[in-house]
């Protein structure tokens, strides 16, 4: 008895230890995720949000850039099959009224092209009261959600006022948070009564299921078919005249009420890349992760072919984003905005036109502990990848991917 009461207070102690330590739930998986699947699907940059404090039926942009990285892991289905472009938040707070990328409308899927870069637009419409940490998301086929950075978005004002209409082709101006809703109700309730007194005509027979059961094994096979009456052939004709009775007319009633009717739409659609036109060449010779250190260093060869000096500005892996402070300042948009301002060291200086030069690149920095990067020194391929941006005399950015095996150190 003693021992059980110890035991029962030692598990009490655990669990309210365990209760202790959590931290609000905030976020919603972006950690989830293998490092190795975030460096190496979808790179992300310049993710903005047009208000971040808005009412319901206002409206809000998301914007941004994203290249599908060249490592794409080999047992990842491809983004380059069928991918679509959607914004992640809980629940349908939101409505999409445009998405765009490189100004195309994405209402259809589409397909990216790996190591291509392309400009997206969405435009919501908010419905639903909250604080909501708004991502961009595509969605790649057969391999489920790639999330992009999130900012928090704060929607207040009235749910009841929302509104959501749109006018058919046919010029009729309909309510898209109601339209069809009777209906849809009315067919389901149809068909639930139809299947629950087919069930209901069954189970109320004497005898029911289990005794028929052991009836028809008594019976054997051959004889089974006499436990059937006439009158519940009788009852099955009704049954099957019934269903396809309903089945034909409603087929008639919908085309002589909705004469037009177009299919639902689920064709893909093109999307030319824009053409970069870059000064630059660029060589990961050696990428090491430092694990006590949280320091990630490469080593890179860099070519400079155009007619200005380039440096070093930031360097992004995984939704994290490492700053060179010498260059350029960044001031994090939330709280939750996963920018290191001061965490990356260059040396070798700035590449001069016309020469190669190698360069060493350290992004150190916490981050890579606290958003559960530092697994991927257990992928089985340690191929790692990331966005250099270089900034030439000017100012004028210059993306780069840079990817390669990456070595891990434990001391
Ligand atoms: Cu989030």
């Amino acid at each position: 008895m003693k021992r059980l009461i110890s035991l029962t207070c030692s598990a009490l102690v655990a669990m309210l230890s365990l209760v202790a330590a959590m931290e609000p739930a905030q976020a919603h998986g972006e950690r989830a995720q293998m490092p190795q699947l975030r460096m190496r699907s979808v790179h992300w940059f310049d993710i903005n949000v047009s208000t971040v404090n808005m009412q319901i039926n206002d409206l809000i942009k998301v914007t941004g850039s994203f290249m599908p990285s060249n490592y794409w892991p080999e047992h990842v289905q491809s983004i380059e099959k069928t991918a679509f472009l959607n914004i992640g938040v809980p629940g349908p707070s939101f409505v999409r009224l445009d998405s765009r990328v490189n100004g195309v409308p994405m209402i259809r899927s589409t397909a990216f092209k790996k190591g291509e870069l392309y400009n997206f637009e969405i435009t919501l419409k908010a419905r639903k009261t909250g604080r909501y940490h708004v991502h961009p998301v595509i969605n790649v086929e057969g391999t489920g959600p790639i999330i992009g950075p999130g900012l928090w978005v704060e929607v207040g004002g009235d749910e009841a006022a929302f509104e959501n209409s749109a006018t058919t082709l046919l010029g009729k101006t309909i309510n898209l948070e109601s339209y069809g809703l009777a209906n849809a109700a009315f067919w389901s309730g149809l068909w639930f009564v139809i299947g629950l007194a087919w069930f209901a005509y069954w189970l109320l027979k004497c005898p029911i299921v289990v005794p028929r059961f052991k009836r028809v094994n008594e019976l054997g096979p051959a004889e089974a078919d006499k436990i059937i009456t006439p009158n519940d052939r009788r009852a099955g004709l009704v049954f099957l005249v019934l269903a396809l009775s309903v089945v034909a007319g409603s087929y008639m009633y919908t085309q002589e009420k909705w004469p037009i009717t177009t299919p639902l739409q689920t064709g893909k659609i093109e999307v030319p890349p824009i053409d970069v036109d870059l000064p630059l060449q660029v060589r990961l010779q050696d990428a090491r992760y430092r694990i006590p250190g949280r320091s990630f260093r490469m080593e890179l060869e860099v070519t400079n072919s155009g007619d200005s000096p380039v440096m070093v500005g930031e360097f992004a892996a995984g939704n994290l984003r490492f700053i060179n402070s010498d260059v350029l300042k960044v001031t994090p948009k939330d709280e939750d905005d996963l920018v290191a301002t001061d965490a990356l060291r260059v040396e070798g200086g700035p590449i001069a036109p016309g020469e190669t030069r190698t360069i060493v690149v350290y992004a150190d920095d916490a981050l890579w502990e606290t958003q559960r990067m530092t697994t991927m020194i257990a992928s089985p391929d340690a191929l790692v990848a990331g966005m250099l941006f270089f900034f030439d005399a000017n100012g004028e950015r210059f993306p780069v991917e840079v990817g390669g095996m990456m070595i891990p150190e434990f001391v």
